[in-house]
């Protein structure tokens, strides 16, 4: 940790939960302290020093930090800036920390996410970070990673999302960006590029990119302003060729060049840009963004999908309707549902949380392993129960076809109900732990009647793909070429949905769970949606014995949801082709030390790519898969198990390791409780199969 940088007092911070919404506050005041004392919980999360006991909240979910991309804080301090929302002293201080601590150290720099090399888009971005929230230029942190800045070529190579939030600051101009047509939101539907048709974070961040762009919106010229537009680049602002600048995108940044076609529709769409705005289409484009702007701020409480689209709701708000509307108001009052103070000081997340997701994984791991049976436990099962009662979705959106929603009544969502948006794996883990507290154990009461159970198969059923798998929030709306149309040039796969192997087994086998249970509801259907998912999960298993994971690091995480699924329909080792060539194919990649290490740049180039060192979550996953396969040689697995029991410390938790997560093959995102869930699962799992032996 760089000793320079300044702290806040970090016994004072608390983190509230309420319904799963998770909120730091900064108490000034000793009765309040006095009033309410750091949990385990806070100081856990900050780094201070605690007894490892339980991290569960007192609302019965698992809270935790989320960070890892580094291109959330730039779009949160640049929309306060512009509307003038006063930054708080404790997150600028905390923020501060923040970056400086994830600075790279030896350039300075920042990457896309916290493990990246740096770039032009987390340099130049987190740069002006820093700025406004009050580092000199001539202070350490910053000569250096202008430098940095500067051999890189200069913010004029930043990636469009760079380019976007750098005009709306006005320190680059938007001629330099290609168009964001907000017109295409007027095309019929049946149009194939219609944005309704692409994938849901696509769509709502470019309706609000859209709406700016199509009025130019900048700040309003500041001293500082001034200097950044001077510090930014390597040549004088004024000289700047601006449309040259359109499709300059340094290389270091770039992991989807813009293909031909889409060059042919920004020529297209800069000559259109021209023209005058004859019969109002821009206007009669820009209401209709604002309208439905407006449709997801109420069909999510204001939190909106992602941190993406909520900071840049916060602009279109702004210029829309005032600093003093209402709307306004409760737009800014959800920002602080993203913050979270971890022991390096303040980042912002990737969602409001991963409240659901974690919850329920450590529900379903808890039983599997037995350790939910053990009375020490039994409060905190109750109590993730309560939560996840209280977690599921329980009305479709307001006006669902109008804003290009689905249904989302008895789904579960990643985080909280308020956020509202159904995730096929998430409704799927989330009915498989409710229906393994209700029905597995005796001592819970059954808090979710049938027919909301049946609600979230309802659900599930509808989201089946033609290709027999399941995509992350929506069936496929869009053709796959639409990809050639990708501007971001940063991420993959972000244009339409897709079915994954990983969301495809999560639901299989919570409907596998379900039929225990119920096994008339709708039989005939879920049979034939289990044929063609099956078919499709077989049909996407890699040559050599893999499955690509599309949202954790990677074959190794997907391989093991392929096999546990396979596996709750009888299929193992001894069975089944496919699983034996799934667990032959971890087994190939065990290292000598006899942990799995896999690196995010398995997600990047589509092939297996080893870690330097073996991590105990990827290790936990191969061997819940083998243990789910049932391999039949006991050797590999006890070494594994070995080597995540040699790295438990005696407070019982897991040190941090490398990074866990992944999302547009591009960009890693941490999930800090899996060192808890899986490995403890792996270790339950494996005592228990083997008759709790001893591992020295
Ligand atoms: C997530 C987090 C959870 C994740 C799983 C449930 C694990 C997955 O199985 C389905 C997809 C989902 C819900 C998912 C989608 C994309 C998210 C929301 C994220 C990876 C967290 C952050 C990311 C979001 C897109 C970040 C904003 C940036 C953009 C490039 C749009």
């Amino acid at each position: 940790m760089n000793s320079n940088i300044k702290s806040t007092d970090l016994n004072r911070w608390r983190l509230k939960v309420e319904h799963g919404r998770q909120t730091w506050h900064y108490l000034d005041n000793d009765d309040e302290i006095k009033n309410w004392p750091q949990s385990i919980v806070d100081k856990y999360w900050i780094g201070l020093p605690y007894f490892f006991k339980q991290l569960q909240t007192d609302d019965g979910h698992w809270a935790g930090e989320y960070g890892g991309p580094m291109f959330l804080i730039p779009g949160l301090i640049i929309a306060m800036y512009i509307t003038h929302i006063p930054i708080p002293e404790v997150w600028r201080i905390e923020i501060i920390r923040y970056l400086v601590n994830k600075a790279n150290p030896v350039d300075g720099g920042w990457g896309l996410h916290i493990e990246h090399h740096s770039t032009v888009f987390g340099t130049a971005l987190n740069y002006v970070v820093l700025r406004i929230l009050g580092l000199d230029p001539d202070h350490p942190v910053m000569v250096k990673s202008r430098a940095t800045l500067h051999k890189l070529g200069g913010a004029i190579g930043v990636p469009s999302w760079g380019k976007f939030w750098l005009a709306s600051l006005n320190v680059y101009d938007w001629e330099g960006l290609n168009p964001i047509p907000p017109e295409l939101w007027l095309l019929p539907y049946f149009v194939p590029f219609h944005p309704g048709r692409f994938w849901i974070h696509t769509r709502v961040i470019y309706l609000p990119m859209g709406y700016c762009y199509g009025r130019r919106l900048s700040a309003e010229i500041t001293p500082l302003i001034e200097q950044l537009r001077q510090e930014l680049y390597i040549q004088p602002y004024e000289t700047i060729n601006w449309s040259k600048a359109r499709n300059n995108i340094a290389e270091i940044d770039l992991y989807a060049p813009h293909t031909k076609l889409l060059k042919f529709c920004n020529y297209i769409l800069n000559i259109y840009e021209k023209i005058p705005n004859l019969i109002g289409l821009r206007d009669i484009s820009l209401q209709e963004s604002y309208e439905l702007i407006r449709c997801e701020d109420e069909n999510t409480d204001y939190l909106d999908i992602a941190p993406v689209n909520k900071v840049l709701h916060i602009l279109c708000t702004y210029y829309e309707e005032g600093p003093d509307s209402e709307t306004f108001k409760l737009a800014k009052e959800r920002l602080i549902d993203y913050m979270w103070l971890g022991p390096e000081g303040m980042m912002m997340c990737g969602t409001n949380g991963t409240q659901v997701w974690d919850t329920a994984f450590a529900a379903i791991a808890a039983i599997e392993t037995g350790l939910a049976d053990d009375p020490s436990n039994h409060q905190s099962m109750i109590h993730a129960l309560e939560f996840l009662d209280d977690a599921q979705i329980k009305k479709n959106p307001k006006d669902s076809k109008r804003c290009y929603r689905d249904n989302t009544l008895g789904a579960w969502g990643f985080s909280t109900r308020d956020q509202g948006y159904n995730v096929s794996d998430c409704a799927a883990v989330g009915i498989k732990a409710v229906l393994s507290l209700q029905k597995k154990l005796n001592y819970t009461p059954e808090l979710i009647p049938k027919e909301r159970v049946c609600q979230t198969i309802d659900i599930l059923l509808s989201m089946q793909n033609t290709d027999g798998g399941f995509a992350s929030y929506e069936r496929t709306r869009g053709f796959k070429i639409l990809e050639w149309l990708n501007p971001a040039e940063v991420f993959g796969n972000i244009m339409v949905e897709y079915s994954y192997p990983e969301c495809t087994s999560c639901v299989l086998a919570a409907l596998n769970a379900f039929q225990k249970w119920y096994p008339d509801y709708r039989a005939d259907e879920i049979k034939k949606i289990y044929k063609n998912a099956i078919k499709y999960l077989y049909d996407s298993q890699y040559e050599d014995g893999g499955w690509y994971g599309s949202w954790a690091i990677c074959f190794t995480y997907a391989t093991m949801f392929a096999i546990q699924c396979l596996e709750s329909y009888g299929e193992t080792y001894e069975n089944s082709p496919v699983v034996k060539k799934g667990c032959d194919f971890l087994i190939s990649k065990q290292k000598k030390d006899g942990g799995w290490g896999e690196s995010y740049k398995s997600c990047e180039t589509g092939t297996y790519v080893h870690h330097k060192t073996s991590q105990v979550v990827n290790t936990a996953w191969a061997l819940l898969a083998l243990m789910a396969g049932k391999y039949p040689n006991e050797e590999p697995i006890r070494r594994g198990i070995k080597l995540i029991a040699s790295r438990q410390l005696p407070t019982g938790e897991w040190k941090q390791e490398a990074i866990e997560g992944v999302f547009n093959k591009n960009c890693a995102i941490s999930y800090p409780n899996y060192k808890f869930i899986f490995t403890i699962w792996a270790l339950g799992k494996y005592a228990k199969i083997y008759n709790n032996p001893v591992i020295l």
